[in-house]
């Protein structure tokens, strides 16, 4: 036997093509060294050009994950990603609130606002907008939307550093306690800016920008790098800041897989020696 390590849950889809979504969550979970649990919403059918469709779970089925982990293994932290409809929105906040999962809760909670994938295909039904901004928001530790999401949100267009700062303000209305505005989305910007405000704390995060079609998972494996560092203890600021140096090494070391858009990886975490090389096959 060895040392029990911290617990970090995804509340997600899974992604067949194993680059975002849970699949995402439980490998970076697993690379930043907490165990992780899965509270599954939605299977969604997709490869790297696309995704074609998706099948929810249903909520019962959503609270009954939680509710298990929760009572049984403990949970440290935990983050949500796709939540594909309004009644697994609702279910996904009654449930968090049963296992003391939220802001002024015991354990802190991520909210990923994923609304579609990086093609442009919807993962969240349009009229479950309302369920993110009055039941999720407002229990989340942290928000961390691109700049896609911030309009579908707030219907801040950001442009510039003073866009961002406006939008962190339009977000911190709906009640989260921290918000981060990735500035990944922002084509043009020689840097990676992302902004972390709750109201009174600004921090800026400036990192290179990586010159790489292959960013499939990006958003899910940030969200859950800072949530593995919530689990071990990090306040917020540390925790971003922790899971932007992740998900940075990540983008510089993604490949290509399929016709399409490749994931990023975290494969950088293991020995060299133990990825072989897929294109000496054939
Ligand atoms: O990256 C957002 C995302 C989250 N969850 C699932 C996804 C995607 C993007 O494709 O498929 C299941």
């Amino acid at each position: 036997m060895t040392a029990t390590p911290r617990t970090a849950l995804t509340i997600a889809g899974s992604d067949s093509g194993g680059g975002a979504g849970i699949q995402a969550d439980l490998r970076t979970f697993f690379a930043c060294g907490v165990h992780g649990l899965t509270a599954l919403t939605a299977v969604t059918v997709q490869n790297s050009v696309g995704v074609s469709g998706f099948t929810e779970i249903p909520p019962e089925v959503v609270t009954a994950q939680i509710d298990a982990v929760a009572n049984d293994m403990g949970v440290d932290a935990a983050k949500t990603g796709m939540l594909a409809t309004a009644e697994i929105i609702s279910a996904v906040a009654s449930a968090v609130d049963a296992a003391d999962i939220g802001r002024n809760r015991r354990i802190p909670f991520v909210v990923d606002p994923v609304a579609a994938s990086m093609h442009g295909d919807p993962l969240l039904r349009a009229e479950a907008l309302e369920a993110i901004w009055t039941e999720l928001l407002p229990k989340a530790t942290l928000v961390a939307p691109n700049l896609d999401e911030v309009r579908l949100l707030t219907g801040i267009d950001v442009r510039n550093a003073e866009d961002s700062r406006k939008a962190a303000e339009a977000l911190l209305d709906f009640g989260p306690q921290w918000v981060l505005v990735k500035g990944g989305h922002l084509s043009g910007d020689s840097r990676c800016v992302d902004l972390l405000f709750d109201g009174t704390h600004i921090v800026t995060f400036d990192g290179p920008r990586y010159d790489t079609p292959h960013t499939h998972g990006g958003g899910d494996t940030l969200a859950s790098a800072i949530t593995a560092h919530l689990a071990k203890g990090l306040g917020v600021p540390d925790a971003v800041a922790a899971g932007k140096k992740f998900i940075e090494r990540c983008v510089a070391e993604s490949y290509a897989l399929g016709a399409g858009v490749g994931p990023v990886s975290p494969f950088w975490r293991l020995r060299p020696e133990s990825v072989q090389d897929r294109s000496q096959d054939r």
